[in-house]
């Protein structure tokens, strides 16, 4: 019999699984389901609600309940043997949070496969829907849960992260505040992570110190729940809260819903789940402290694993559980993808090779001009009021300031990851704009790094798939190594290594300081 193990990743968009070979190291199966085009009656747009209120971003669990069966029955239909799936984990999208009654646990414990999990679980909600990490409605919760925490870098400290709109924390708040009567009726608070996790255990589930440090209220040292974060929060919050434990624990076996309705294998283990990106870690093998990925998508991330933990006294970076044991880091910078294709077709560049070709007719200087590229409200550093600041960069200047964006988002990576104290052998460069040498050129640069390329679009769904290889393992009374588990699985693209040029380095080991003092000084004037 195969070693199967089955990873899904609940994202705002879609619902993902990968199916991986333990012993062959080999994704068997991949697949995505989105949800505004397989399950139009919740009427979401890229997987949100509509609200007249443009800051707030909600989803429905309903939606990702009925997403979990039509997966399950496509993989039937796709013939995936799930009776040789020996464990199930996954992840889900960050700081999203769903709000269950009195009737849940005994729902859970009792899902009748003869009806949908949309049917089963109507009427287990004391909130319809869940706000999710897109929503920024809870700017006045953050200011009051940070000063009962006692300012930012003490909030930091505290939870790994200062209050941020989407966390969960200042999300509770505001339902506490704004529908007290339906926070009264609240017996369960779950992560997206852990609602999930609770279908296929068929009880409350825990969280894992992944997602919980995207909460505001898990002490991040001890990864325990911060009784003092909780306090500042809303009352009573502690016992709607599930115990914290390791991402792929077994919980136990999976629910006889999955069984009797799919055929999955009645003893395969049901295991705690963790946060999108905790999983993208295990997913990209960054399994070593020090290993740093760059993920160039919508927006660009830089993230990493470190053995301790180190917060960010600034209060802009973020720092979770890893679920390889230790603490991840996450920084995330909004202005991305967009900010590079508003520059390209601001200055009528047809494509990226095109761009790439311009780009090779001018010269790192340390002099350069600097280009802050806030198109969008930007999260790293915090910007409210959108706009461009351009120093010594004229405008009309194409070639310059396609040199400009990717230094300066290069530079601002540089310049906001220093807290971390990680000095990396190598940088993992992941998503879309990834397949751009020219970009990766200076990121080795400006980063003073090997950058290498990894290809893998699921990296969420296979470090879930990953994750319940390890819980099982565990459950079975051996100690699996991360590396050697990960290892086949995201090596990095055969002769995509691109290396530092050393005295470009020392260009941009000044340009940096400049950068700094730019970026400080468009802050200042705003
Ligand atoms: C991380 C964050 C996003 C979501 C996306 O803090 O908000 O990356 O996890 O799913």
């Amino acid at each position: 019999m195969a070693k199967l193990f089955l990873g899904l990743d609940s994202s705002t968009q879609s619902l993902s699984a990968v199916v991986i070979d333990l012993d062959k190291q080999k994704v068997v199966y991949e697949k995505s389901l989105n949800f505004d085009r397989a399950l139009p009656r919740f009427k979401t747009k890229n997987g949100v609600l509509p609200d007249r209120d443009p800051l707030v971003k909600h989803s429905r669990p309903l939606l990702w309940a009925a997403a979990l069966d039509l997966l399950f029955a496509g993989m039937v239909e796709d013939r995936v043997p799930l009776r040789d799936v020996l464990a199930v984990s996954g992840s889900g999208q960050q700081h999203g949070s769903v709000y269950l009654n009195e009737r849940a646990a005994a729902r859970l414990a009792k899902l009748d496969p003869a009806r949908s999990l949309e049917q089963n679980l109507r009427g287990v909600f004391s909130r319809a829907t869940s706000p999710i990490w897109m929503d920024s409605s809870t700017t006045k919760q953050c200011g009051q849960i940070r000063k009962k925490l006692g300012g930012i870098r003490a909030a930091a400290e505290a939870t790994g992260s200062d209050t941020f709109e989407r966390f969960t924390g200042p999300q509770i708040r505001k339902f506490y505040q704004t529908e007290p009567a339906a926070y009264q009726a609240t017996t369960d608070i779950a992560l997206v992570s852990s609602f999930m996790a609770s279908l296929l255990a068929g009880k409350i589930a825990p969280i894992d110190p992944g997602d919980g440090a995207g909460m505001n209220l898990m002490d991040i040292q001890t990864k325990t729940w911060h009784a003092e974060a909780l306090k500042a929060t809303a009352p009573g919050l502690a016992r709607k809260l599930p115990p914290i434990a390791a991402s792929g624990q077994a919980i136990g076996p999976v629910s006889s819903y999955f069984v009797e309705k799919y055929g999955l294998n009645a003893e395969a283990l049901a295991t705690v789940w963790t946060g999108d990106n905790p999983a993208s870690v295990v997913g990209l093998g960054l399994v070593k402290p020090g290993m740093v990925a760059i993920s160039l998508g919508t927006s660009d991330t830089f993230f990493g694993t470190m053995a301790e933990c180190r917060t960010d006294a600034q209060g802009e970076g973020h720092v979770f559980g890893s679920p390889t044991g230790g603490y991840m880091t996450l920084i995330c910078f909004k202005n991305g993808s967009l900010a590079r294709e508003q520059v390209r077709e601001t200055y009528g560049i047809k494509d990226w090779k095109a761009f790439a070709k311009v780009l090779a007719t001018t010269k790192p200087d340390k002099n350069g001009g600097i280009l802050l590229p806030w198109y969008e409200p930007e999260i790293v550093p915090r910007v409210n009021q959108p706009g461009l600041h351009r120093f010594d960069l004229a405008e009309t200047d194409a070639a310059a300031n396609c040199r400009a964006i990717f230094e300066a988002q290069m530079l601002s990576m540089r310049h906001h990851s220093q807290w971390m104290g990680v000095a990396p052998d190598c940088i993992y460069a992941t998503g879309g704009a990834s397949n751009d040498v020219a970009l990766l050129q200076v990121m080795a640069n400006v980063l003073n790094c090997t950058v290498r390329r990894i290809e893998i679009a699921k990296s969420a769904a296979l470090g879930a798939a990953l994750q319940a290889a390890h819980g099982w393992l565990v459950a079975a009374g051996q100690k699996p190594s991360w590396a050697r588990l990960t290892k086949g699985f995201s090596d990095p693209v055969p002769g995509s290594e691109i290396r530092p040029q050393k005295p470009v380095v020392k260009v941009y080991d000044v340009l940096v300081k400049k950068f700094a003092l730019c970026e400080r000084a468009a802050l200042d004037s705003l």
